[in-house]
């Protein structure tokens, strides 16, 4: 059964009691809000977004591309960032930002799925791993059905935040270890650090820099270390596995939150701290687009060249072709 989508704050209760009385489709709140991306490149307007997607998303804080279904995952984090609210929800998306779900495919307001502030997710197998404050969740990447939760909270983690799977089959998570006191002021309850786990056994891998609020991680195939990025902090880190500590490769201007490695190697980040998307490569941070509000946990098709860009104040997604963002240098290297 399928439905045209609304939203899923209100008017998913109107469109479940619908369901409920046997309507099989509903179309009275349908309103396309996605864009078609088919017109030439060479006529497309560069300034504008490829696709952009408004429907069913509250708080959105990463997108995941999954090549083998050829959809976009979307977490919403329904509410605050650090909430144990159980109302956390997990959308798809076709390959042109298209809503394919009238109800969330993961619901955290469902008896059977514990899902608070969903953020980073990961796929490994048949199962989508999600970050959730202070647990690890896992579902079936068909069914939606949750298959896993592994606490992380022994561990001190305070505010996961992106996860990412590794070579050696081990699901890397970042823990931000912040929080946010009654004035909503940024505070460092926990550490920030990176931890993995290991056949479903969880343990700290590095802890960085303190207050550093690691967020986005990425596997760099050639440098064969992760890429880190900090929310409080304008270091863009590495850290080979093994190592006791991270090093620093370079800078941005802060903010970090999503980060994802291209096939040549070059590194796109977001950035709350001036609203941008910027290139790292060779030490050096480029700013590849602004205007930006709140960008999170970036996603990315390669086989289009497709970076999908949560703004998470906003409550949309935007989709960009990378090839197509003026470039223009923000952040010199650092001096040998
Ligand atoms: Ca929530
Ligand atoms: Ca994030």
């Amino acid at each position: 059964m399928r439905f045209a989508v609304c939203s899923f704050t209100r008017r998913a209760l109107l469109s479940f009691e619908v369901a409920a009385l046997g309507v099989t489709t509903v179309t009275a709140c349908a309103r396309p809000d996605t864009e078609s991306g088919d017109a030439p490149a060479g006529r497309r307007d560069p300034n504008r977004p490829v696709y952009t997607t408004t429907t069913g998303l509250a708080t959105p804080e990463s997108v995941l591309w999954d090549p083998t279904r050829q959809l976009w995952f979307v977490s919403n984090i329904n509410g605050q960032a650090p909430e144990k609210d159980d109302n956390g929800y997990i959308v798809r998306l076709g390959a042109r930002g298209e809503p394919m779900d009238s109800l969330p495919f993961i619901n955290g307001a469902d008896e059977d799925i514990t899902l608070h502030a969903p953020k980073g997710m990961a796929i490994r197998g048949d199962t989508l791993w999600v970050a959730d404050i202070d647990a690890l969740r896992g579902f079936d990447l068909t069914s939606g059905k949750q298959v896993a939760s592994i606490d992380l909270a022994p561990l001190r983690a305070t505010f996961l935040n992106d996860v990412a799977v590794g070579h050696d089959g081990g699901i890397y998570i970042t823990d931000s270890g912040i929080g946010f006191d009654t004035t909503g002021a940024l505070t460092h309850p926990g550490q920030s650090q990176i931890l993995v786990v290991r056949n479903g056994v969880p343990s700290v891998a590095v802890k960085l820099p303190r207050q550093s609020a690691a967020n986005g991680i990425a596997w760099h195939p050639s440098r064969n270390a992760w890429m880190i990025v900090g929310f409080n902090s304008a270091n863009i880190f590495e850290w080979v596995m093994g190592a006791t500590e991270t090093t620093v490769l370079g800078t941005g201007p802060g903010g970090g939150d999503g980060v994802v490695v291209l096939g040549d190697g070059r590194a796109i980040y977001s950035s709350w701290a001036d609203s941008s998307l910027s290139v790292f490569v060779d030490g050096t941070s480029t700013r590849l687009r602004k205007g930006l509000n709140s960008p999170a946990d970036i996603g990315y098709d390669p086989a289009r060249k497709l970076i999908a860009v949560p703004l998470f104040n906003e409550n949309r997604v935007e989709f960009w072709s990378i090839d197509e963002a003026p470039v223009a240098p923000t952040v010199p290297a650092p001096t040998p």
